[in-house]
């Protein structure tokens, strides 16, 4: 689909000082990362194009992961980059505040066309950690505006992620991103996860078994009441936990369990949104239609900051009350709809648009399906899942040290030129959009051949 050329490319003038150079990379306190380890052996990128990216010493490194999660459509497509020079020449900020742009409406109208019937108001933050905790926000809010202000409760999901910030690691459920900062926020509680090799291993698409675990939320509404209970926050598909995929008809089960009981259910779509799954949504492929939905990641291609949440008119409306000069939900940043984002977002849209990205997991998956699955039987391979363009290969954790396993094919990956993801010990792969069959087949025996090697 595209040509990568890394002839056109050229390293920055500092990529390999600091490349060289240990003591350059003091400063920087890296996000998410083993900064002893990276700093004694840095992995550094300094260009991207279509499916790859390259090192500053020229090596060309096979993208698995879409960045992380977001790069949809590819690297540097010529819309989105344009767009972004564009706007940034034209007006690089409006105040979000009281005032507006033009496209920051734009936008808001050509996301609704996408997002499933009913979801019709977006509210723009910056990132998938700000979009929960706008939700959450909302959700709460909502309740009170009503006149059920007892409805404080927040509702999460063991092994999920939220983003970082407290309302999601309280709604969170991956104890390493919890345990180390405090108490969290009072009254949260989690429903069960779904995932069960013991039932559920090699599925192809959505397990079989577990539908039944949505009954969780019925325990927790006899614990507490529903009366305490604003929402319930999930992952359609849960991505940093280890790729888990809801069981068949689980989502479903959900919905109506919160119906019974008058409790909002969001959908956190950081991963799912922009056609991870072969549809825009997870919402819409699974034919479940949530009361708020967080996005982030693919919305900009990953170019620029930005995530959003989408709400049901009811639960926007139900804010618009009071005197008219009033500000009716105190909420926002001062970079909500920033110019830049909203333009690489247009961008985005009219990319995937042209691309048929936002369906075309649906044309690969089988693609996909067959060439993960031909991992099973391979060496310390345990479990294989997948649906649309999202894989996870979980792996036998080398005995008292979990992670190990999965940490060392990462690095070996690297060295033969394809960048996966890791989380405990699965492997998590989600390409580009615009993969082809050359490039999966790539991954897949790179993983292959790492695997075979490991003790
Ligand atoms: N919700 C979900 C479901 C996510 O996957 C966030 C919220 C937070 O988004 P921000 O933009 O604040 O990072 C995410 C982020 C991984 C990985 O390796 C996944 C994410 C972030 C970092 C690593 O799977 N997802």
């Amino acid at each position: 689909m595209h040509k990568d050329d890394p002839a056109t490319l050229t390293a920055g003038p500092n990529a390999a000082k600091i490349a060289a150079s240990p003591q350059a990379m003091d400063a920087f306190w890296m996000p998410f990362t083993a900064n002893r380890q990276f700093k004694a052996a840095p992995r550094l990128l300094a260009k991207a194009k279509g499916m790859h990216y390259w090192t500053p010493e020229g090596r060309q490194i096979l993208d698995g992961i879409a960045g992380l999660w977001c790069v949809n459509a590819g690297h540097a497509r010529p819309k989105i980059v344009e767009a972004i020079a564009a706007q940034a020449a034209e007006m690089d900020f409006a105040p979000p505040f009281n005032m507006a742009h033009p496209k920051a409406f734009e936008l808001a109208e050509r996301l609704v066309e996408l997002t499933p019937a009913g979801l019709n108001k977006v509210f723009f933050t910056n990132s998938g950690s700000e979009a929960v905790e706008t939700a959450l926000k909302m959700a709460i809010g909502y309740h009170r505006a009503r006149g059920e202000g007892t409805r404080t409760r927040l509702i999460g999901r063991e092994r999920g992620y939220h983003g970082v910030n407290y309302g999601g690691i309280t709604v969170g459920g991956i104890v390493g991103n919890r345990k180390t900062f405090g108490p969290l926020l009072p009254g949260a509680d989690h429903i069960r996860h779904t995932h069960d090799l013991s039932k559920n291993a090699y599925s192809r698409g959505l397990p079989e078994h577990g539908a039944e675990l949505a009954d969780d939320l019925e325990r927790l509404v006899a614990l507490h009441d529903a009366s305490t209970i604003a929402a319930v926050i999930v992952e359609p598909v849960a991505g940093s936990t280890g790729v888990l995929l809801p069981p068949k008809g689980y989502l479903k089960r959900l919905r109506e369990i919160c119906d019974k009981h008058g409790i909002l259910l969001i959908f956190d779509e950081v991963i799912t949104g922009f056609g991870r799954l072969g549809s825009p949504f997870a919402a819409k492929h699974f034919g479940v239609t949530p009361d708020l939905m967080t996005v982030a990641k693919g919305i900009t291609n990953g170019c620029v900051p930005m995530g959003a949440v989408f709400a049901k008119q009811s639960i926007h409306d139900a804010f618009m009350t009071g005197p008219e000069h009033l500000i009716e939900f105190p909420h926002g940043y001062t970079y909500s709809a920033h110019p830049l984002a909203c333009a690489a977002a247009l961008g985005t849209l009219d990319t995937y648009a042209e691309d048929g990205l936002l369906t075309r997991a649906a044309e690969m998956a089988p693609v996909f399906e067959n060439a993960l699955h031909s991992l099973k039987g391979v060496p310390h391979v345990i479990d294989v899942r997948n649906i649309g363009l999202v894989g996870g290969i979980e792996l036998e954790p080398v005995a008292g040290q979990p992670g190990k396993r999965a940490f060392d094919v990462f690095l070996e990956c690297w060295e033969r030129g394809v960048m996966i993801r890791t989380t405990g010990d699965t492997i998590a792969l989600s390409p580009p959009l615009i993969v082809e069959s050359s490039h999966i087949d790539q991954i897949v025996s790179t993983i292959a051949d790492v695997l075979k090697l490991q003790a």
